[in-house]
């Protein structure tokens, strides 16, 4: 079965490829197919991530799948969350995660809880829809640390690795991540089908 994928970044081609090889073979971009992602203008990442989806699918008749994904810092409120690409106003990653330190200035590590949350939606050509959805928690740093992952990665850290998310290598990263989850979830509830 051919599963179209609502991403053109070829990372996140390779981690779904991976984890739900079994269930699809065929793994197609939008760019495969000229399309542009729709402005995702739900206020949850499951609304966002079932519009791309939605779109998709009914452009293509193939299943289709989509994941939004963000930073949830619980001092500010659950912010960035569902605007976290566009944080600052380049929303590049630096400024991104340069104005999150700003905005958490003088905040005690103890208060500077925060986990990645990623929804992932997959709707059929039926209009069959599966959500699914991970978490990755953790703390803001008061630095950047290591180059590898993107985003707010050089900010977030793991206790239980003493390191940052872009301090550990892309395997270890991708063992664990939101995406990961999220991912498994999926599996786990197209299982047995
Ligand atoms: P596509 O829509 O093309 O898939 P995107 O980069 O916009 O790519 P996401 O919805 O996954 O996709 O992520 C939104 C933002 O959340 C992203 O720009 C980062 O700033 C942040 N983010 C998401 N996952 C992250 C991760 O694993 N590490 C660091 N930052 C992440």
């Amino acid at each position: 079965t051919k599963l179209l994928l609502a991403t053109g970044n070829y990372k996140k081609i390779e981690e779904i490829s991976n984890i739900l090889g079994e269930k699809f073979q065929e793994f197609l971009s939008f760019a495969d197919y000229g399309l542009v992602s729709p402005s995702e203008d739900a206020d949850t990442f499951a609304g966002n991530a079932l519009i791309k989806a939605r779109y998709g699918s009914q452009k293509t008749g193939l299943p289709t799948l989509a994941d939004d994904s963000g930073l949830c810092v619980k001092f500010l409120d659950g912010e960035p969350g569902i605007h976290s690409a566009r944080y600052s106003e380049t929303g590049d990653d630096i400024s991104n995660y340069k104005k999150l330190l700003e905005n958490l200035k003088g905040v005690s590590n103890e208060k500077r809880y925060a986990y990645f949350h990623t929804s992932i939606a997959l709707v059929y050509p039926s209009g069959r829809t599966v959500i699914a959805h991970g978490k990755l928690e953790g703390y803001i740093t008061s630095s950047p640390k290591g180059n590898n992952g993107f985003g707010y990665d050089p900010v977030f850290y793991l206790p239980e690795f003493k390191k940052t998310l872009a301090e550990l290598d892309p395997i270890e990263k991708n063992a664990i991540s939101h995406r990961r989850k999220a991912l498994e979830n999926l599996q786990t509830q197209l299982k047995g089908e």
